[in-house]
C-alpha cells in the first residue's frame, strides 16, 4: 500500500461524526467527506469537521475514489442498509455500535464484510486505554489468578428528566434495546476483553423509568438494566447499566477479583489501575517504563500527561488504518465483536421478558 494518507468519509453528521473526524485526523487521514440527512446539513456538516466535500447523499459519497474508509456514525436502525451500500462500494467501513438491532443484520454484515474482503471495525474504543490494556495482560499473564468474580457498571444521567430526549429512545430509530445495547454493549466487550473470558449465562432485570418522553411519546426501551451473570470458567459477574444516575456522567468501571489479585479500572480516571491485594493495594499510575508492551503501544505521551477518551478514539482509529495497510494489530475490535454484542443484548432483553436465565 502506498503510504499517502488514506481518504476517510462519514455518513452521518452529528456528535459521533466530530469524535470520529478528529480521531481520523490525529490517525493521519484524510478528511474527505461527509454526508447527512440532507444537502444543507452534510454542508453544516463538512464546515463543522473540516471536510473538504459535502456530499449530497450516500452514493455520491460511496462513488469517489478517493475514499478508502468510510465511518458510519448515524441511528443505530440505519447501520445494516447503509453498511451495506458501503461494503457493496468495496470501502472498508468503521461501523459505530451497537453494528445492528438484530443478531441477524449484525450476522449479516459480519459475513458481507469477509466476502468483500475489507476492514470492517466497531468503535469499542474503551479497549484502547494503555490501563486496560494492562489489565489484560496481568490476567493473561496469570498474574490476577483464577477469576472468582467481576463487578461491572457504565453509569449515566443525561437522560434523568422526563423531558429529556433522543433518537436512542425510540425502539424505530434506537433498536429494541437502549441503555443496554448502547453502553452494557461497551461493558460486556471490555470484560470478555480484559478477562479472555466469555459470558455463558445472563439474568436480567430492565426498568423504564419513564412510560413517556417529550418526543419520543410513548417509551419501550430501558433506562437501566441489572445482570447477574456466569461465565464460561465460572467467574460470578454482576452488573449495572443506567442512563438514570444523577451525577454518573460517563462511569463505566470494571472490577474483577482473582484468586491472587483485584483489578480495577474506572474510564473517567484512565490513567490508573487500581490492583488490590491481601497486603499492598495500590493505584497504578500509568508509567511508560512499567507497562507490558501492548499497553505502552498505546501510551503516547509520557507519564502524567493524561491520556483520556479521544485518544482512545484515535488509538482505534489508528489501529483500524494499520489494518487497511496490510498489518494486524491486536485488540482490533471487528465485526465479530459487534456480532457478540448483538447477542448479549439479545441475551438480557430475552432474560428479562422470560424471567428466567438466559444461555449465550
Ligand atoms: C451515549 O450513551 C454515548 O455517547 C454512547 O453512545 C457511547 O458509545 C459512549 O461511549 C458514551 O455515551
Amino acid at each position: 500500500m502506498s503510504h499517502a494518507p488514506l481518504g476517510v468519509a462519514f455518513i452521518g453528521g452529528g456528535f459521533m461524526a466530530d469524535v470520529h473526524s478528529r480521531a481520523a485526523r490525529a490517525a493521519g487521514a484524510r478528511i474527505v467527506g461527509v454526508t447527512s440527512s440532507s444537502p444543507a446539513g452534510s454542508r453544516v456538516a463538512a464546515d463543522r469537521i473540516g471536510a473538504d466535500v459535502a456530499f449530497d447523499d450516500v452514493d455520491a459519497l460511496l462513488a469517489d475514489p478517493a475514499i478508502d474508509v468510510v465511518h458510519v456514525v448515524t441511528p443505530n436502525a440505519t447501520h445494516h442498509e447503509l453498511t451495506t451500500r458501503v461494503l457493496a462500494a468495496g470501502k472498508h467501513v468503521v461501523c459505530e455500535k451497537p453494528l445492528a438491532t438484530t443478531v441477524a443484520d449484525a450476522l449479516d454484515l459480519e459475513q458481507r464484510a469477509a466476502a468483500a474482503g475489507v476492514v470492517a471495525t466497531v468503535p469499542f474504543v474503551y479497549r484502547f486505554h494503555p490501563m486496560v490494556r494492562e489489565a489484560r495482560a496481568r490476567v493473561a499473564a496469570g498474574q490476577v489468578g483464577q477469576l472468582f468474580s467481576v463487578q461491572g457498571a457504565y453509569l449515566q444521567d443525561w437522560l434523568l428528566a422526563a423531558d429529556d430526549d433522543n433518537w436512542r429512545v425510540s425502539t424505530e430509530a434506537g433498536g429494541a434495546s437502549r441503555a443496554f445495547a448502547d453502553i452494557g454493549s461497551h461493558l460486556c466487550d471490555l470484560l470478555e476483553f480484559v478477562t479472555g473470558d466469555r459470558l455463558a449465562r445472563v439474568q436480567a432485570l430492565t426498568s423504564t423509568v419513564f412510560a413517556e418522553r417529550a418526543s419520543t411519546g410513548p417509551v419501550h426501551t430501558e433506562d437501566l438494566a441489572g445482570v447477574l451473570a456466569q461465565t464460561h470458567a465460572g467467574a460470578v459477574v454482576s452488573l449495572l447499566v443506567s442512563q438514570v444516575a444523577p451525577g454518573r456522567k460517563n462511569g463505566l468501571v470494571l472490577e474483577l477479583h482473582g484468586a491472587t489479585e483485584s483489578l480495577r479500572f474506572e474510564q473517567e480516571r484512565p490513567e490508573e489501575l487500581w490492583i488490590g491485594a491481601r497486603t499492598g493495594s495500590r493505584a497504578h499510575l500509568r508509567n511508560n517504563d512499567e507497562l507490558h508492551p501492548d499497553a505502552a503501544r498505546l501510551a503516547v505521551l509520557p507519564p502524567g500527561h493524561p491520556l483520556g477518551y479521544q485518544d482512545a478514539f484515535t488509538a482505534f482509529a489508528a489501529d483500524t488504518y494499520a489494518a487497511v495497510r496490510g498489518t494486524h494489530p491486536e485488540g482490533l475490535p471487528v465485526f465479530a465483536d459487534g456480532v457478540r454484542a448483538a447477542r448479549i443484548t439479545d441475551a438480557v432483553l430475552a432474560s428479562a421478558r422470560k424471567g428466567t436465565w438466559s444461555e449465550l
